[in-house]
């Protein structure tokens, strides 16, 4: 009998899907920003349930051996787990290990070992559960896997890879040699984690340990080859020193340093695409952090969407640029967002330069109804292209761009493109406010009226909400 085929993750919330890397590994992806979805804190609380077999065996320390494995490899976070007895509960915020003769109501597949639930808001992880099947015969063993017993430690670090936010990589087609990865959507005889489960966890958590490039003393010098380069990093368990910049205006607090010396004049364009985590990136001159000049600086490539960053600017032969990469969503109260991070570089030398701006545009606020205008002042700018909340503006092709009778769909992001012979060079990202009047006051709400149910942030009513909807979607994943 072959009752070796694990259960993949479901992603509860809509949005989710698998996604392959240009390495190896898959993630549990965020459609809406490219990003994985990560847990955001470095404590990973887990309740474990799971109690002792009738033969005496001790499964919530099984599945603190496999939180151990994990925990070893990573710097970012790591698995606290306590032991309770009772049943589990979605959308309770408790990261809960139980045995279920079903998955919270829903019936198990044919062959499935164990579920992973997760929740998300945004690229955050809000929650994950793990139901091991119980009309299973579990046990606790190394070695090659034995009909008709299953060792609950293996399949608790793979269920555990997913709480993470890894996915199947097979599954997204990619293949490997024995022994094979524990993140793989079959259970093998290999019980420890593989190279490929390690660096897929260490992409969005970092290994243990600093940083060297962490201090701006210690940037890490790019080297170009054909004019290009690609350097990785991490910025888990970097920090931000007295007197650094905020990077792209954003207060960060998680930066990594590189620095690259011109070989010739030329325009420099950089990204950090590749990034798993939201980035800010800025580029600086100068010897020390407090005396740092700001030449260029980015938050993401399209606000709220693409959250890697990019820029362009024209290098002076000879001098030497210090680039910083930072995390964003320093205000969820986990410190700015970290994880594994890529720097793409490359550069025109004695190619046409690029525009330079002289003055870039500023926020503003206009009443209902009322005129605003963005004006960019630059020089050797041959186009122009304003864009909104990540969108071109048709027809808005000058230095200059007026909204009239503004209303509250003109709110939101706006930069403008300029381009010459040398590439293109975007402006700060700028916000317009449309202020409009007050509304009256709401009338009380009437008796047995659901009023006042999910108000402020992001609430377990308003998440719960949104994921019944990816429920129904996930079965039918489920029973595929
Ligand atoms: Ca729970
Ligand atoms: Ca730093
Ligand atoms: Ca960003
Ligand atoms: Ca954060
Ligand atoms: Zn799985």
């Amino acid at each position: 009998m072959k009752n070796n085929r694990l259960k993949l993750a479901l992603g509860l919330c809509a949005g989710l899907l698998a996604a392959v890397s240009a390495w190896g590994f898959a993630y549990l992806i965020n459609s809406n920003t490219g990003l994985p979805i990560k847990w955001p804190q470095p404590a990973y609380p887990l309740r474990l349930m799971l109690g002792t077999s009738p033969g005496g065996i001790d499964f919530n320390a099984s599945a603190q051996a496999a939180a151990r494995d994990w925990n070893a490899v990573l710097g970012g976070i790591q698995f606290q787990s306590t032991i309770a007895v009772g049943t589990a509960s979605e959308r309770n915020r408790v990261n809960e290990l139980v045995f279920g003769a079903d998955v919270f109501g829903q019936a198990f597949d044919t062959n499935v070992l164990a579920v992973t639930t997760t929740w998300r808001i945004g690229n955050e992880r809000t929650e994950a559960d793990i139901v091991f099947n119980s009309a299973r015969n579990w046990g606790a063993y190394g070695g090659p896997t034995q009909s008709g017993l299953v060792d609950l430690r293996r399949v608790a670090l793979h269920e555990l890879g997913h709480a993470l936010g890894l996915d199947h990589p097979n599954e997204a087609g990619q293949v490997f040699d024995p022994p094979l990865p524990i993140m793989n959507s079959r259970i093998t005889n290999n019980e420890t984690l593989h190279p490929d489960d390690i660096t897929g966890a260490q992409n969005l958590y970092g290994p243990p340990g600093t940083p060297a490039n962490d201090n701006f003393a210690s940037a890490l010098i790019v080297t170009l080859v054909n004019n290009a380069a690609t350097v990785t990093g991490f910025t888990t368990n970097a920090t931000k020193q007295s007197g650094e910049p905020n990077h792209a205006g954003n207060i960060g607090g998680r930066s990594v340093w590189w620095r690259w010396t011109a070989p010739a004049a030329g325009p420099v364009s950089l990204d950090t695409r590749g990034s798993y985590a939201d980035t800010t990136l800025g580029v600086y001159t100068g010897a020390a952090l407090g005396s740092l000049t700001a030449i260029a600086s980015n938050d993401d490539i399209n606000p709220g969407i693409i959250q890697a960053s990019t820029l362009t600017f024209n290098a002076t032969a000879g001098t030497t640029y210090y680039f910083a990469i930072d995390g964003f969503n320093n205000s969820d109260g986990n410190g700015a967002d970290s994880a594994g991070v890529t720097l793409n570089l490359s550069f025109s030398p004695s190619g046409p330069a690029l525009p330079v701006i002289s003055t870039q545009p500023s926020s503003t606020t206009v009443a209902l109804g009322g005129t605003a205008a963005f004006t960019v002042v630059a020089t050797g700018a041959t186009g122009f292209q304003w864009m909104f909340n990540g969108a071109s503006i048709s027809g808005a092709t000058g230095p200059t761009y007026t909204i009239s009778n503004a209303q509250s769909t003109h709110a939101g992001t706006y930069f403008v493109t300029l381009t010459n012979a040398a590439g293109s060079l975007n402006s700060d990202t700028v916000t317009l406010t449309v202020n409009t009047p007050a509304p009256p006051p709401a009338p009380p709400p009437t008796s047995g009226s659901r009023g006042g149910g999910g108000g402020g942030a992001p609430s377990l009513w308003f998440c719960g909400a949104l994921c019944l909807l990816g429920l129904a979607r996930c079965l039918l994943r489920r029973r595929r």
